[in-house]
């Protein structure tokens, strides 16, 4: 089996996951209120039910990094094992299912220390792979601007270079003596001189690409056009709801991070205002560290946004997890002081009774797919959008102004309209921007 699998010849996985901890322990607080509210349930119960939709994201990021599953195995325990994870007696085992299912890789949904790593390649029949290493397959897979390709290869090579480097050490501890010094040390100190190399290589080339990026963007603020981002967990909607506001035909999958490279598309606000919308790549659970590094730069844009909408899948038993992971990364992200909008989408796979209750709180309800909520949506951001506020003005203009009247009809809502010779009034309400540029029609209030 080749090493890189391509979509025609997947590999067949073994799942692995390892729950470190006591029974319902490692919840966030968010989590762990919502079983407080479900009383009903036991401790045990829940951490059964938690485990059960951490498995399932497991599946899906392994389906998205194009795998087949050919088995599962889950183990929960008390403390991490330093030299495997899973500890010894456990390796024996996973080393019979892996044979027996014939799985050509074993993928942890935990980190792995280089130590565990190099224990368990040893030990199983088959590849190993931790949750960093899967994460980043599949970004590698989705990723489509050159500034995402720089991104993640730079964030693989720096994963692998402590690895190589405790491979190295082991040998030299194995050798150790006059001519044990073999050729694969040599080669894995060639190795290592020539992924620094590239890491170096790719780390100018990225900003170069970010300079690029930069000045785009300066000269876009030139004009203030206030951006909105639309942050979430991935799989959430973000990408469908992108297109059923702007149409723009952002790529939608039911694989996870399916939005690598930020989208940006123009929308007009019910109050004619205009802003950006922009589409960003999704948040998980543990999200590597190497991964939060490249792709600060890609998450600039919600640095730069006036208002965040923060997209939940309301259907799904993890959202409370799901809210406190992206929380979290907004944190880390230094824009939780933004005015930010949260959506419940995924409504339609609600029942009437549960969207009802929703509907009762701030978060404004919808479903991207069937196109529900969406104005609800629009006029909350005209709301929350300070920058450029709108105002309401009597405007007197010469029909002679024709280039006003048109620019006043498409940039802002006119009522009241009067005649009077070859003059117009009329109330306009639109972006104090726009109003201003036309002041001189202005009329005093009556
Ligand atoms: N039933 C239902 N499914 C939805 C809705 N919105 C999105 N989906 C589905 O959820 C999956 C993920 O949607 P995306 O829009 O790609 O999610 P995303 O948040 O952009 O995901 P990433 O780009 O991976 O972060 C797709 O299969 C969508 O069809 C909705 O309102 N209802
Ligand atoms: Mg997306």
């Amino acid at each position: 089996m080749p090493l890189n699998a391509t979509d025609s010849t997947a590999e067949r996985a073994l799942l692995v996951t390892v729950v470190i901890g006591q029974p319902g322990r490692a919840m966030s607080r968010g989590a762990a209120q919502a079983r407080d509210a479900a009383a009903a349930t036991s401790n045990l119960h829940s951490a059964v039910r938690e485990d059960d939709s951490r498995l399932v994201e497991f599946r899906e990021l392994v389906i998205s990094a194009g795998a087949g599953i050919a088995g599962e195995v889950v183990q929960r325990r008390p403390k991490a094992d330093p030299a495997t994870l899973v500890g010894s007696g456990k390796v024996e085992e996973l080393s019979a299912t892996a044979a027996s299912a014939q799985a050509d890789v074993a993928i942890v949904d935990h980190d792995l220390s280089p130590t565990q790593l190099r224990n368990l390649e040893n030990a199983l029949p088959c590849r190993v792979i931790d949750r960093t290493q899967l994460i980043l397959d599949i970004f590698a897979r989705h990723a489509r601007t050159r500034e995402g390709q720089l991104q993640v290869e730079l964030a693989q090579l720096e994963y692998m270079l402590p690895r190589l480097t405790g491979r190295g050490k082991a040998m030299s501890q194995l050798g150790g003596g006059i001519g044990t010094r073999g050729p694969g040390e040599t080669q894995l100190e060639t190795d290592r001189r020539r992924i620094q190399r590239r890491v170096l290589q790719l780390r100018g080339e990225l900003e170069g690409v970010r300079r690029i990026r930069t000045q785009q963007r300066q000269r876009r603020e030139s004009v203030p056009v206030p951006t909105v981002a639309l942050v979430g967990y991935t799989n959430a909607g973000k990408s469908t709801l992108f297109n059923a506001i702007t149409r723009a035909g952002v790529l939608e999958s039911s694989r996870m991070f399916a939005t690598l490279d930020p989208k940006l598309s123009a929308i007009q606000l019910p109050s004619r205002r205009k802003v950006l919308l922009s589409d960003t790549v999704g948040f998980i659970r543990d999200l590597p560290h190497t991964l939060v590094t490249s792709f600060r730069a890609t998450l600039e844009e919600v640095r730069k946004a006036e208002v965040l909408v923060h997209v939940r899948d309301a259907s799904s038993p993890m959202r409370e997890e799901h809210k406190a992971e992206v929380e979290k990364v907004l944190g880390e992200l230094d824009v939780l002081d933004k005015p930010r909008i949260e959506v419940l989408n995924k409504a339609d796979l609600l029942s009437e009774k549960e969207c009802a209750s929703l509907a009762a709180g701030r978060g404004i309800v919808t479903s991207a797919r069937e196109h529900t909520g969406l104005e609800a949506l629009m006029e909350r951001l005209d709301e929350e959008l300070v920058q450029d506020p709108v105002l309401e003005q009597r405007f007197q203009i010469p029909q002679s102004e024709g280039d006003v009247l048109a620019a006043l009809e498409a940039g802002a809502v006119i009522r009241d309209r009067e005649y009077e010779g070859n003059l117009v009034r009329m109330m306009v309400t639109g972006p104090a921007s726009l109003l201003g540029r036309y002041r001189r029609f202005r009329l005093a209030v009556r």
